[in-house]
C-alpha cells in the first residue's frame, strides 16, 4: 500500500468541486498546471483570478521532501520554529554526501562512516518530529520520492532543484529553499508567483537511438537556461502519452535546467502502469476515479495557443539524439553534427570516461536500453575505449537490475558501479588524475554540465547525453560518433554497427528489494532528544539574523562584481564542500569562490577597499564584517542558477552582504535571498551594470518608504568622487518587505510561535 493514503484520498475527495469553481470564476477550460494550482489554494487564499507572472498566492503542498545536503539547513531552521511535529509528510534522503570511489560498498561504508553526525542527527530529528528518513543507500531523492510518494495532481515542494522529477507522475512538484520548506512544515502558507504557462506538444513518436532526454536537450537548446523562469511547462500529444512514466520523469526532471517553475504531464496509462509496477495499484484506482481533472480540458490540447502563454511543438518522428554541453546544459548539438561543432571549438573529442545514472535517468527503462547496447559489444567483437560508471537511483532499481543480470552484462564491458547517490553528479567522484587539470572529455546522462561539477577540474568539459548515447560514446570512445550512421572496427578488423537500443518499460517480474532503507519516525517523539555538539564542525545551531537598522544603507562596499554565468555552484560549491552543510560558519568560506571577478577575470580575487590588496572573497568579506562595513555583490543574468541551496543565499547573508544586484535572477536564489533578510535587487537599465566600478561605495536609498513595485535608488560613489545615480527594480510584496525588515522570514515564525 502506498504511504499518506488518506492524504491522498482527501486530494482527489476534494479537488472535482475545486476545478469546477475555478473553471465557473474563470468562464474557461483549464489547463493540467491551472487544475492542480487552484486545487491546493492554501485555506486562506481567496480563489481570484490571478495574474500569470504577476500575482503572489498563497499554497498547502500535500507534502515535502528534502535530501541531506539541504535538509540540515531546513530542520536546523524548522527547529527554531516551535512546533512538535511536521504539518504535512515530509521525507528525508541521504544521498548528497556518499563519494564515488571504489564501488558501492566500500564507498557507502566510508561514507556513513564520515557523515555519522550528519546521518545521526538527520535520523533523530525525523525521529522528534515525524519525518520519513531514507538511510544513506536508500537511494537519490527524486528517485525514491517518484516510486513511493508522488501522486498525479498533488502538489509537493522540495529542497532540491530537481524536485520538478515527480511531474513524471503528474504532480506539481517545485524546487525550493529550505526556508520556504520549514514554512509548509510548519503548517504555515507557501506563497509562489502564479506562474506563466508554455505548453510543448509533442507530436509522432519516439524512435530508435531517440531517447526522453533528447526531447528535454532539444527544449533546453530552444528556451535556454532561462526560457523557462517563472513558468510551468505542461507537455501533451502523443508523444506525450506513448512515452514511459519514467522517461517523464527524466523530462520534467531536467526542466530545471530551464529555469522552469516545474514541468508536468496529464495523468495517462503509463502511469498508471508505473504507479501499479511500484506497489501503488490502490494510488491508481483513486487516480483513475477522478482522472478527467488529472489532465487538461480537451478544448485546451486542441487550441494550445488559446490557454497557453508560449507553445512549442517537437516531432518526436524525427527528432535527433542531442549532446549538450560543454559548461552549460543548454548548448544543445544534434549528434549528426557533432563532428563539425566540435572541430569549430576545439572540444576533445576522445572521451575518457561515461557515466550513466543520477536522479535524472536511472529508471528500469534507462537500464535496460543502455544494457542492449554493452551486450553488443561481446556478441559483436567490440572493445570498450572509455570508462564506463553507473549510479543507480535507488536500491529498488539496483537490486532489481541485479536481479535481472543487467549488472553482470556491465561487469562485462567493466563498469564500476557507485553507491545509489548523488556521486559525481555532485563532484562527490573522486576521480583519478582530476588534480592535474587535463583538458579531457566526459559523457552523462546526469543533467547538468557547470564547469568543476563533476570532478573538481576546470578543464574537463562535460556532455549531457541519453543513458543509449553516452553508453554508445564510451564503447566508440569518441565524442563525434554518430551511431546512426558510423561503424565500429571489431576484434576481426571488420566494420560494424551498433544496433539501436531496445528495453523494457518495466521490469517483466517485476520490482524486488529486500531493504529499500527506509525508517519510520516514532510515534511519539516528544520524548527524542536531538543533539548537537557545539564543538563540531559539520553542524551549528543558527543564531537569528539581526533586523533592518531602519535607515537607508550608506556607504556599502562592492564585494564583487561577478563576471558572466555566477551559478550556485560558483555561489557556494558542492563536492568537498557539502561535508558543511549543517555548519553556516565553515560552509561560508566558499563564499563566490568560483565566481569570476570581473575587474580581473579571476576567481576568488577580489579588491579590498580596506587595505588595497587583492585577497579571496571569503577573507575579504569577513574582513569587512569585522570593521561593521556593509558590502554589496553586483551579478549578471539568470544569477543563482541551478541549486535550491539556500546556503548560497544565508553565506552572504552570514558574513555582512546586505545587497545582491544583478542583470536578473534565477528563481530560487531570489527567494532564499528574500527569505534571509536580504535586498534582491536588478537593475532598472541593464546598462547601469558598466557603472558600477571597482572602488566603489554605494548607497541603497527608498528604505524607508520601500514598497510593493516601487524601485530603489542607487548611488555609486566612484573613487575619483564622481557619482552615478540609477534605478534598482524589486518584486518583494509587502510579506516579503516584513521578512526584510525582521532580518529574515524565521524571524517572523519565531516570533509568532513565542507570542
Ligand atoms: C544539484 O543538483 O545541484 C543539487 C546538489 O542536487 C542541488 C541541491 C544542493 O545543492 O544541495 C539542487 O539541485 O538543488
Ligand atoms: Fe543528486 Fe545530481 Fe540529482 Fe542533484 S542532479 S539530486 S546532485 S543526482
Amino acid at each position: 500500500m502506498a504511504f499518506d493514503i488518506e492524504m491522498i484520498k482527501k486530494v482527489y475527495a476534494e479537488m472535482p468541486a475545486k476545478v469546477e469553481a475555478a473553471r465557473k470564476m474563470l468562464g474557461r477550460p483549464l489547463t493540467l498546471s491551472e487544475k492542480i494550482l487552484f486545487s491546493h489554494l492554501h485555506s486562506d487564499q481567496k480563489l481570484e483570478g490571478f495574474e500569470r507572472g504577476g500575482s503572489y498566492v498563497d499554497f498547502a503542498p500535500d507534502r515535502v521532501a528534502m535530501q541531506d545536503a539541504t535538509a540540515q539547513m531546513a530542520l536546523l531552521q524548522f527547529m527554531q520554529a516551535g512546533r512538535p511535529k511536521v504539518a504535512v509528510p515530509s521525507t528525508v534522503h541521504c544521498d548528497h554526501l556518499i563519494s564515488a570511489k571504489v564501488e558501492a560498498k566500500q564507498d557507502l561504508q566510508v561514507a556513513t562512516t564520515e557523515s555519522k553526525e550528519v546521518y545521526d542527527f538527520l535520523a533523530s530529528v525525523s525521529n522528534k518530529y515525524g519525518l520519513g528518513f531514507w538511510k544513506p543507500g536508500a537511494g537519490i531523492i527524486h528517485q525514491v520520492v517518484l516510486e513511493n510518494y508522488a501522486f498525479p495532481g498533488g502538489m509537493m515542494i522540495g529542497t532540491d532543484s530537481h524536485t520538478v522529477n515527480a511531474g513524471g507522475l503528474g504532480m506539481l512538484a517545485i524546487g525550493v529553499g529550505g526556508a520556504d520548506a520549514c514554512d509548509v512544515m510548519a503548517g504555515l502558507a507557501w506563497e509562489l508567483k502564479w506562474p506563466k504557462l508554455i505548453g510543448i506538444k509533442l507530436k509522432g513518436k519516439l524512435n530508435g537511438w531517440t531517447a526522453p532526454k533528447d526531447v528535454i536537450l532539444k527544449v533546453a537548446g530552444i528556451l535556454t537556461v532561462k526560457g523557462g523562469t517563472g513558468a510551468i511547462v505542461e507537455y501533451f500529444g502523443e508523444g506525450a502519452t506513448s512515452m514511459s512514466c519514467t522517461g517523464k520523469g527524466t523530462i520534467c526532471n531536467m526542466g530545471a535546467e530551464i529555469g522552469a517553475t516545474t514541468s508536468t504531464f496529464g495523468y495517462d496509462a503509463s502511469m498508471s502502469r508505473y504507479l501499479s509496477s511500484t506497489g501503488r495499484a490502490d494510488v491508481a484506482a483513486l487516480a483513475d476515479a477522478v482522472a478527467e481533472h488529472l489532465t487538461a480540458d480537451a478544448e485546451v490540447y486542441a487550441n494550445p495557443e488559446k490557454y497557453f502563454d508560449q507553445v512549442i511543438e517537437i516531432d518526436l518522428d524525427t527528432l535527433e539524439p542531442h549532446l549538450n554541453g560543454p559548461f552549460t546544459p543548454d548548448l544543445a548539438t544534434p549528434i549528426s553534427k557533432m563532428k563539425e561543432v566540435a572541430a569549430a571549438n576545439g572540444w576533445p573529442t576522445k572521451v575518457e570516461v561515461g557515466l550513466i545514472g543520477s536522479c535524472t535517468n536511472s529508471s528500469y527503462e534507462d537500464i535496460s536500453r543502455a544494457v542492449s547496447l554493452a551486450k553488443q559489444v561481446a556478441q559483436k567483437g567490440l572493445t570498450t575505449k572509455a570508462e564506463y560508471m553507473i549510479t543507480p537511483g535507488s536500491e529498488q532499481v539496483r537490486y532489481t537490475i541485479e536481479r535481472d543480470g543487467f549488472l553482470d552484462v556491465f561487469s562485462q564491458i567493466g563498469a564500476k558501479v557507485f553507491a545509489n547517490a548523488c556521486g559525481p553528479c555532485i563532484g562527490m567522484w573522486e576521480r583519478v588524475g582530476a588534480e592535474k587539470k587535463e583538458k579531457n572529455t566526459i559523457v552523462h546522462s546526469f543533467n547538468r554540465n557547470f564547469a568543476k561539477r563533476a570532478d573538481g577540474n576546470p578543464n574537463t568539459y562535460a556532455f549531457v547525453g541519453s543513458p543509449e548515447l553516452v553508453t554508445a560514446l564510451a564503447i566508440a570512445g569518441d565524442l563525434t560518433f554518430n551511431p546512426l550512421t558510423d561503424t565500429l572496427t571489431n576484434d576481426k578488423g571488420e566494420q560494424v554497427k551498433l544496433d539501436a537500443p531496445t528495453g523494457d518499460e518495466l521490469p517483466v517480474k517485476g520490482f524486488a528489494v529486500e531493504d529499500a532503507g527506509y525508517q519510520a519516525p516514532a510515534e511519539d517523539g516528544s520524548k527524542v532528544v536531538v543533539a548537537v555538539d557545539p564543538a563540531s564542525k559539520r553542524l551549528q545551531l543558527l543564531d537569528p539574523f539581526a533586523a533592518w537598522e531602519g535607515t537607508d544603507l550608506k556607504s556599502l562596499r562592492l564585494l564583487i562584481k561577478a563576471k558572466g554565468k555566477c551559478t550556485t555552484d560558483h555561489i557556494s560549491m558542492a563536492g568537498p564542500w557539502l561535508k558543511f552543510r549543517g555548519h553556516l560558519d565553515n560552509i561560508s568560506n566558499n563564499l563566490l569562490i568560483g565566481a569570476v571577478n570581473f575587474f580581473n577575470e579571476k576567481t576568488d580575487n577580489v579588491k579590498s577597499q580596506l587595505t588595497g590588496n587583492y585577497d579571496t572573497v571569503p577573507n575579504t568579506q569577513r574582513a569587512y564584517k569585522a570593521a561593521g562595513i556593509g558590502t554589496i555583490v553586483v551579478g549578471d543574468e539568470n544569477y543563482g542558477e541551478g541549486s535550491s541551496r539556500e546556503h548560497a543565499a544565508m553565506e552572504p547573508r552570514h558574513l555582512g552582504v546586505r545587497v545582491v544586484l544583478t542583470k536578473s535572477f534565477a528563481r530560487i536564489h531570489e527567494t532564499n535571498l528574500k527569505k534571509q533578510g536580504m535586498l534582491a535587487l536588478t537593475f532598472a537599465d541593464k546598462a547601469d551594470y558598466d557603472k558600477i566600478q571597482e572602488d566603489d561605495s554605494i548607497d541603497v536609498t527608498g528604505l524607508t518608504s520601500f514598497a510593493p513595485g516601487t524601485p530603489l535608488t542607487l548611488v555609486l560613489t566612484h573613487k575619483d568622487g564622481s557619482t552615478d545615480t540609477i534605478k534598482a527594480n524589486h518584486t518583494y510584496n509587502q510579506q516579503q518587505i516584513e521578512w526584510f525588515k525582521a532580518g529574515g522570514a524565521l524571524n517572523i515564525i519565531r516570533k509568532q510561535v513565542a507570542g
